[in-house]
């Protein structure tokens, strides 16, 4: 079954959306196989973001990403990567729809409460970076999969 990494970046935790965020993924259908409230030292926030090294934003992100405490998540069902991009809305809040995680929570980029890993080869090295797999819990002992 496909996995995906989401966090509820620093505003998000601080911002107590934690609870109403869960919610959303849940009523939806999908699965939650591993998580952990955890602050990110800096060489990991630089490996997850790395492919935005070199951005005029890069600088800002990384320090935003270890300012607090986030929320790492590890979601599992059917097409999960594609569909929890869409219930996060655009990146940019100011272009996310309204019933959008992003478009109902968020009006500035640079803190747009939540990250979600973009395709399946992203959401497997960003599971793995943040998460062992004795972290996860394993599709056999998951009641309703
Ligand atoms: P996403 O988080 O939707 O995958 P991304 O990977 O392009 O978006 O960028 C990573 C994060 O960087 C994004 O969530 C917020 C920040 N960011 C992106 N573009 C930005 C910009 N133009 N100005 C400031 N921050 C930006
Ligand atoms: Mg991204």
């Amino acid at each position: 079954m496909e996995k995906t990494f989401l966090m509820i970046k620093p505003d998000g935790v601080q911002r107590q959306l934690i609870g109403e965020i869960v919610n959303r993924f849940e009523r939806k259908g999908l699965q939650l196989v591993g998580a952990k409230l955890m602050s990110i030292p800096t060489n990991l926030a630089e490996q997850h973001y790395g492919e935005h090294k070199g951005k005029p934003f890069y600088d800002e992100l990384v320090s935003f990403i270890t300012s607090g405490p986030v929320f790492a998540m590890v979601w599992q069902g059917e097409n999960v990567v594609e569909l929890t991009r869409k219930m996060m809305g655009k990146t940019n809040p100011k272009d996310a729809e309204p019933g959008t995680i992003r478009g109902d929570y968020s009006t500035q980029v640079s803190q747009n409460i939540i990250h979600g890993s973009d395709s399946l080869e992203s959401a497997e090295r960003e599971i793995a970076l943040f998460f062992n797999q004795n972290e996860l819990i394993k599709s056999e002992n998951l009641i309703n999969s």
